[in-house]
Parts: C-alpha cells; structure tokens; sequence
C-alpha cells in the first residue's frame, strides 16, 4: 500500500470570523526507497509530505481531491467529527463512494468546536499506508514494508499470511534498517517469547529481523509460513545507510512534537535519551499533564509532547521500539543541538542514559515512568461523561475469526469484503448487513460500547463521528456487567465516571475490556473498527447508526449521484 496521509492542524477559536479555506490535492504514485528499499509509495501533490491543510476552529474546509493513480481511493479526516456533514466521512461504502482513478471529489465541511491536530488520510483498503510523510515539525512515526498495500492484503487472502513482520519504522518518511545483534534481539524479547508461548502453547524463536515464527500457532499453521515469504520479510536482515530524521534543538528550552502513529500495523514505544517528556494532549484534548520517559503510542493515537531541552550539547536518541508481540524491532531519530550539517554522519555516539531497549522495556521501571493511557483525564473538568443509566449498550466482541478474518461483532460477522463498493449505508434502502448496528439511537441518547477483546491481541479501535469517554478498561478479563447501570449498582472497580479518558480511540489489551461512552449528538452512520489496517481489511469494523433518518434529507445530491 502506498500511504496517503498529513497533517491537518486545526488552532483554538479565533477572535475574528470564520473563513473558507480551499485546497487541491493531487494523488500520484511514485516509486522511492525511503529507507533503502525501492517500492510503490503515492504522493500528494507530488510530494513528500503532502500540503499542511491549517485552518482556525470555525472554519470551512474545502478540499478537492483529484484521483490520477491506478487505485479508487477516499480520503477520512481522522478525528475530525463531521457534525452536520456525516457525508465527508470518507468511508467507502459507509458515507460515499470512492473515488476511482481519473475522478475527482470535493471535500467540504466546517470544523465545529474541534482545535487540535488531526490527520487525514485515504480509507480505501489501506492505502495511507503507502504514502510518506517529512514534515519537520510534527513526529509522524509509521512501519513500513517492502511490499505494498496490496500485496499485503493479497498474500493475506491468499495464502493466508499475516503481515506481522515489517522493515521497522519511518519517521517523518526517514529511516534506515539497522540489523540487531541476535543477543540484543533475545534479551529484547525474552518477554514477548514467554507471552507467545503462554498464549499459544508452542514454542518459536527470533529471526534476524526480529521477527517471532508464528507458524507454530495451533490452529493457524498458515500464517508466517517462511515457505511462501516474500522478499522483505523473513529473509536475512539487510541493513541500509538512508538517512534518519533529526529533531534540531532551536535554542529554547522545550520543543513541541506534534506526535502522530501513521502506521498500518504497529504501535510504538516512544522515548528520547536522556530527556524527559510532558505529554499534554491528547487526540486533539489537553489532558492533566505527565511527566514521562516513555509515551506508548498506538495506531491512529494523536499526542502533543513537549520536550525538555536542558542538555545544550551533543546528539540524542529519539526511540521508537515496535510494542506488538511478533516483531522486536526499533527504528532511530535524532534530537540534535548542533547545526545542520550538509551530510549525515553514519553514526552518533551513543549516549549513556538510555531508558528503553529495542524491544521497548524500560531499563528501570521502577523510578522511569511510562504515560498512563488510562489517567490521562483532560485538563478541563467539564469535559465529563454524563452520569447514570446510558439510552443504549451494545456488546462488542474483538476477535480473530478465520484465518483471514477479524470482526468486532458479538456475533463474529465480518464487513463484507466489496462493502467499498456498495451502496452507502448513510443513504442506502437496505440495511440488511451483518455489520450493521442499528438500536434506534436518536439525538441526545448517551451510548455505551462494551468491547471484550480475545486473548489474541490488542486492538486499537476509532470511533467516527465522536470522541468517547473510556469509563472502563482493563487488560485482566471481561467487564463483568450486562451495562454501566449494573456495575454501577455493584460497585466496578473498573468504573470511571469520574475523570475519564475522552478520545477518539483506544487501544483494547487482549483478555481484557473497554467502555467507551458517548453522547448522540451527530447523525450519521459511523464506522467502529481496528486501526490495524489488515484487519480492517479482512472484516474488523461496524457501522453505528445514529438518527440516520434525520440526516438523510440534507444529504447534497451531489454527493448521493457521485
Ligand atoms: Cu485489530
């Protein structure tokens, strides 16, 4: 897959009136070896990273998308709510049919009460994963692979092959492929191997990538199967000498980093040597700060970092350490107080005070502190879920369903695969789809999303339209209640109503549980689903109706007839 995916910046509300800011984005696809290893990337306007779209909150959006590659595309402004305008969604099948090669597709809407930085990028299978990013200012951390998209997706359904190993990550589109000693890599992933052997009953060992056999796993002996690798994964390590992003310190004591996991696959383990980091917000919502050495960020999650420059001197690490199970992988950027130079040097010193390895375990956990996804309760006390019994509560179910299958239904349903290119559910006479979620929700109604996950693996789930309070989570079992009602009446442990987490995603533990909670203030049908794109991909979404009936009149015909 190619990536297609930047940043949109949205600042707090002005002073002065609202304005309409338009902008031309031209698809194009390309052929780059960002970090050493030519493959297929898709470009925006014909660069890397596509336009900053920047806007105040209260301002219209205008963006005209011009299809000219190969592939049909959308294009889904994560994060940003839609209110009003549920049609500029950019889910195909869900609010609008793709845009297929040679078409164009105007993207209009207003970005009400929302600031913050958001990003948008195409939902058509999984092509953001193609596109590449530079922007100096913000972090965009991403894995990357050799194959495309469609490959990926292609070897999946075909032989049944889950692209669980990558060549490491990108950060704002740099990076190079350093191969791990195999005693870095098996002291890294002394834990990871334990789990898998815990979870699955059989043994495996590391590759020279770091990357776990999976096709041991009983019941699944198709996945990984090294016979029918391609190249890229599996094969021998081979390192590259591709540059890697430098963060230059400009002089004043602390740096803002827009951080943003554009990734397909992976999340991250995020640490700086030798420098502490103030997290201070949250998918677009200041939070009660924390002062950490390790920010652990997940696909699709949005932070806003501030980093302490005391040190005045010298080079620094910028870790980024994959935190899934099969892969022990790190990729390197550096914090530099120097001045650019016109070459790269190959190698940095390494520093002393280092906080994490590349497999991402703190050194010391017991004094160096990792941000805590769950205390995270936004700056603004108002921001607060509405107490009591909820209108709705709907179970969902996060499960590996086949060998090529994901679903988040309780019932294992899984989206179907030509979902793209069906009528769109925001406007569609027939309903009649296993993954959609109807239960009458009208204006005003406050919902809540129970969502078990299996002992497999952790699922960072987004919500469309909403962000969500997360009044429960857990990684140790099942919420244990029918409803927040009963478990408020039983006393939850694991019940937030309180000071919870506000978001647009979150990341579900295997074996473990999360409510979201939200209130139905925007009619539309909204996409629930995994931010691991080949799961997406093979099933691992819903669509959530909410008052659909009163949206409908006002959809632009233009829109309908596209
Ligand atoms: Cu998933």
């Amino acid at each position: 897959m190619k990536y297609i995916a930047t940043l949109l910046s949205l600042l707090a509300a002005p002073a002065y009136a609202a304005v309409v800011r338009e902008y031309d984005l031209n698809l194009t696809a390309s052929y780059q070896a960002p970090n050493g290893f030519y493959r297929e990337v898709f470009l925006v306007n014909g660069q890397q990273p596509g336009p900053l779209i920047e806007a105040d909150e209260g301002d219209t959006i205008i963006t005209n998308v011009h299809n000219n590659l190969q592939v049909p595309i959308t294009i889904h402004f994560h994060g940003i709510h839609q209110v009003g305008t549920p049609w500029m969604d950019g889910f195909p099948g869900v609010t609008q049919r793709p845009i297929f090669p040679g078409e164009s597709f105007l993207y209009n809407f207003t970005t009400v009460g929302q600031y913050g930085s958001y990003w948008y990028h195409a939902h058509v299978r999984s092509y953001y994963q193609d596109a590449l990013e530079r922007n100096p200012t913000p972090l965009y951390v991403m894995d990357w692979t050799k194959l495309t998209s469609d490959a990926l997706y292609y070897r999946d359904v075909t032989y049944g092959l889950d692209p669980a190993c990558v060549l490491g990550f990108l950060v704002n589109g740099n990076g190079r492929v350093t191969c791990p000693s195999n005693e870095l890599i098996t002291t890294a992933g002394a834990g990871r191997l334990a789990t898998f052997e815990a979870l699955f009953g059989a043994q495996s060992s590391f590759d020279s990538l770091g990357c776990l056999d999976l096709s041991a796993i009983n019941g699944f002996s198709g996945i990984n199967n090294v016979a029918l690798e391609s190249p890229g994964f599996s094969t021998p390590c081979q390192s590259s000498t591709t540059d890697r992003e430098i963060f230059y310190v400009n002089g004043s004591e602390w740096m803002m980093l827009n951080v943003i996991n554009m990734g397909g696959g992976f999340g991250t383990y995020l640490s700086i040597d030798g420098h502490d980091m103030w997290v201070l917000q949250v998918e677009g919502i200041f939070i009660q700060p924390q002062k950490v050495k390790q920010l652990h960020v997940g696909l699709g999650s949005r932070y806003i970092i501030a980093v302490q420059t005391v040190k005045n001197n010298g080079d620094f690490s910028i870790r980024f350490a994959s935190s899934e199970l099969p892969q022990v992988t790190e990729q390197i950027a550096w914090l530099s107080y120097n001045q650019p130079t016109a070459t790269q040097p190959l190698d940095y010193p390494v520093p002393s005070d280092i906080y994490q390895d590349i497999g991402g375990n703190l050194y010391d956990p017991e004094n160096m502190k990792s941000f805590n996804e769950s205390a995270a309760a936004p700056y603004d006390d108002d921001i607060k879920p509405p107490q009591g019994p909820a209108q709705h509560t709907i179970h969902f179910t996060l499960n590996r369903t086949s060998i090529v299958g994901f679903s988040v239904m309780d019932s294992g349903a899984e989206m179907p695969s030509d979902m793209e290119l069906m009528t769109p559910l925001l406007w569609a006479d027939d309903l009649n789809q296993p993954t959609t979620v109807d239960v009458g929700i009208k204006l005003g109604d406050v919902v809540d999303l129970i969502i078990y996950n299996m002992p497999q693996a952790p699922h960072p789930i987004h919500l469309h339209g909403h962000s969500f309070w997360v009044v429960s989570e857990s990684n140790l079992g099942f919420f244990g209640y029918s409803s927040v009602e009963v478990a408020i009446a039983n006393g939850s442990s694991t019940l937030n109503l309180n000071n919870p987490p506000y978001r647009d995603g979150y990341t579900v533990a295997p074996s473990g549980h999360a409510v979201f909670r939200y209130v139905a203030d925007n009619p539309g049908a909204w996409m629930l689903h995994c931010h691991i794109n080949m799961h997406l991909m093979v099933g691992m979404g819903a669509v959530i109706l909410e008052d659909r009936e009163a949206i409908r009149p006002s959809i632009p015909s233009s829109v309908i007839n596209f």
